[in-house]
């Protein structure tokens, strides 16, 4: 099992974590991490913080011996460049007490005891991702050494959804840092971002959907035995609990409901089929053959426990609160009507969730197999995973 804590407020001086559980010997490379950093910072529709001011860069401050993991605690610190910024410039903290309506600042003052927002949003923020990002890219790091890979994409902005065709490894590590979405649909994408233009212009926010899908992830991680250890529970939980996300799906997800049995889910057929049918989403041929799926509508979990197929997640995100275009709100002193605050912000975060989608999906999978093969050793994990 591996467990995390994170801590750091948006605008202080660092996001910092603690990873633990992680086997001796296992190489992660900072360079590693960084690239999937940047990603979660790009994707059309950033605001000015993540375009020009951050640039995210992981410091490891412990857990390694000689370049590899001793099997102690990981410690990170993510330095906010926003800070640093407003050390040199004398910029004061910002104070509000008109509350964002959909952003934590109204039940978070109240649930604290606070007489300003600002304290509020300084955890709440969405800036909290920068650190669970660098927390799976570690997790990452310790699925390649057994061939698996976790990526996103987008399916859909506002109104405009991806028609991208299968999600195969190859199309998903193809589009990944050099569209502006990373969606498989470039007609669509196009939409997309025009509509992101129209809405910055407008100043308000678009919200949107992700996928994250996981190959290569061996049959048998999580059990039914008992609801809190349900993989599929456990991973809607991860990708609930990512800022503005506001649904989650496994697989087909809500599309099961519509249908009929017969076509809810994926039939067991002898290998030779395999050529005649729709390829499994993922494109990866099912372990302990002999047998084949031609479709993956349970997103590769039956009975919470991974069936070999890829792991399949859809986040469903809110446009974010803040926004130009100010929402009718109350200010807390004086109770009387206000618009909501408002300084800066992004357009749209659909992208960076799917990245943030794919650190907490890799995070829970690690954590699955290091309880599945022991994590006191890489070696010894990768000698029980060949016997699998
Ligand atoms: C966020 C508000 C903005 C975003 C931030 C999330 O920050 P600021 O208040 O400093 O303008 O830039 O996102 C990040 C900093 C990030 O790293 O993703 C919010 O209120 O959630």
């Amino acid at each position: 099992m591996l467990r995390y804590l994170l801590a750091g407020e948006s605008h202080g001086p660092a996001l910092v974590g603690i990873l633990e559980g992680f086997p001796a010997g296992l190489i992660i490379k900072n360079s590693f991490v960084d690239t999937e950093l940047a990603l979660r910072q790009q994707g059309y529709g950033r605001g000015p913080r993540m375009q020009s001011i951050e640039k995210d860069a992981v410091e490891f401050l412990s857990g390694f011996w000689k370049g590899r993991t001793l099997g102690s605690p990981i410690a990170f610190k993510i330095p906010n460049l926003d800070f640093e910024l407003r050390q040199r410039t004398g910029q004061k903290a910002q104070r509000w007490q008109v509350p964002r309506p959909g952003h934590a600042d109204f039940p978070g003052v109240v649930r604290h005891d606070f007489d300003d927002c600002a304290p509020v949003a300084e955890r709440a923020s969405a800036r909290s991702t920068a650190a669970t990002t660098a927390a799976g890219a570690c997790a990452k790091a310790l699925l390649a050494q057994f061939g698996i890979t976790v990526f996103s994409h987008t399916r859909g902005v506002g109104p405009v959804l991806a028609d991208g065709g299968d999600p195969t490894v190859a199309r998903l590590r193809r589009i990944r840092s050099h569209r502006p979405l990373r969606c498989l649909d470039a007609r669509a994408e196009k939409e997309m971002v025009a509509l992101i233009d129209q809405a910055m212009e407008q100043g308000v926010t678009l919200g949107g959907e992700f996928e994250v899908l996981a190959s290569g992830v061996p049959v048998g991680l999580g059990t039914y035995c008992h609801s809190d250890r349900r993989l599929d529970a456990l991973l809607a939980e991860d990708v609930m609990a990512i800022p503005a996300v506001k649904a989650v799906s496994i697989g087909a997800g809500l599309e099961i409901a519509s249908v009929d049995g017969q076509n809810a889910h994926d039939e067991m057929l002898p290998a030779e089929e395999r050529s005649s049918g729709r390829p499994s989403v993922g494109g990866r041929p099912t372990l302990g053959s002999g047998f084949v799926r031609t479709t993956n509508r349970a997103g590769g979990l039956e009975g919470g426990i991974t069936n070999g197929e890829p792991v399949v997640v859809r986040g469903f995100v809110k446009p974010i609160s803040s926004q130009r275009k100010r929402l009718q709100s109350i200010n807390l002193k004086t109770g009387k009507p206000d618009l909501a605050a408002w300084v800066r912000s992004d357009t749209c975060v659909v992208p960076a969730a799917g990245i943030v989608g794919e650190a907490v999906v890799a995070w829970r999978l690690a954590s699955e197999l290091t309880t599945f093969l022991g994590s006191a050793d890489l070696k010894t994990m990768k000698r029980r995973f060949l016997e699998l």
